[in-house]
């Protein structure tokens, strides 16, 4: 693409003005994927007009991308309407996710996997609760009954004993805290996300750790999953951060446990005089 196209079209997707909110955003954190990206977008994008009850918008969440990513989502967020573009500087897929969320003027933001593992058919399931106001969260789930998932052994144990263990040391309830699907009320994510310190892959686990402590509704729908061995993980690295973010969510909670049952500095003294 030419220099100028590009300048052209940058105005041009800046200039548009964003006259409505959508109901729902849906932002897709992307890092170098020019080869899923646009297939990706027109696939979502005709399944929002034909199939989606309700408005929609789509934001492209891109994280320094060295590859064509960023001018292939200059150019869907050109030809196609309400398709908004993020660009970040620092890669994260929670950095790309919480900035998105955080700027949104939708009701209801929602994230999905550029790889489109989840079929779409579970979008309307997935926000429904939340529009109908039953849920303040709702997160497609691998490991609850009535899901149907295709994918390797090595990523199916990784999955079953990372989940296993998030439920054990964190206590959290869901069966699968990191399905790359999942939506919340855009005013539930205002006070949750910027209390969650990590911004790459343990950022899923955090919210829900953080949602569940808060007392917010979290709503689990099983989903088909289909998944993409063209991955951006690195596993032993993806792993490592994981397991120090559980470390760190524990201790947190330990601590607090333990204040908890201390006598507060300066409390009056209680008991026999
Ligand atoms: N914005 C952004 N997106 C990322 C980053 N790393 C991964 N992603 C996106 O996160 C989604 C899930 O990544 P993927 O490699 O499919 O993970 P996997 O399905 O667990 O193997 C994809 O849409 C990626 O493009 C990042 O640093 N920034
Ligand atoms: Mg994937």
């Amino acid at each position: 693409m030419c220099g100028f196209h590009l300048v052209r079209m940058s105005i041009a997707a800046l200039a548009r003005p964003i006259t409505w909110a959508p109901l729902v955003d849906i932002t897709i954190p992307v890092y170098n994927e020019e080869r899923d990206l646009a297939t990706a977008v027109r696939r979502l994008h005709a399944y929002l007009h034909r199939d989606f009850p309700f408005s929609a918008r789509i934001t492209i969440a891109d994280n320094a991308s060295t590859d064509r990513t960023p001018a292939q989502a200059l150019r869907l967020a050109f030809e196609l309407p309400d398709v908004r573009l993020l660009r970040l500087n620092e890669k994260g897929k929670g950095r790309a996710v919480a900035a998105s969320w955080l700027t949104s003027d939708a009701m209801v933001v929602a994230y999905m996997d550029v790889d489109l593992s989840t079929d779409l058919t579970a979008l309307l399931p997935l926000v429904a609760p939340i529009i109908s106001g039953l849920s303040d969260v709702s997160i497609g789930s691998r490991l609850a009954p009535g899901s149907r998932v295709v994918r390797s052994a090595k990523r199916e144990a990784i999955s079953r004993g990372y989940n296993l263990l998030v439920r054990f040391v964190l206590g959290l309830h869901v069966k699968d805290a990191q399905c790359g699907f999942k939506a919340m009320r855009a005013d539930v994510a205002r006070r949750l996300v910027p209390g969650v310190e990590n911004r790459s892959w343990f950022f899923d686990t955090e919210l829900l750790v953080r949602a569940e402590r808060a007392g917010l509704r979290v709503h689990e729908l099983p989903v088909d999953w289909i998944d993409d061995p063209d991955s951006r993980v690195d596993i032993a690295a993806a792993a490592v951060e994981n397991l120090q973010g559980v470390w760190r969510l524990a201790t947190g909670r330990w601590i607090e446990a333990v204040s908890a049952h201390l006598p507060a500095h300066g409390a009056p003294k209680t008991g026999p005089a």
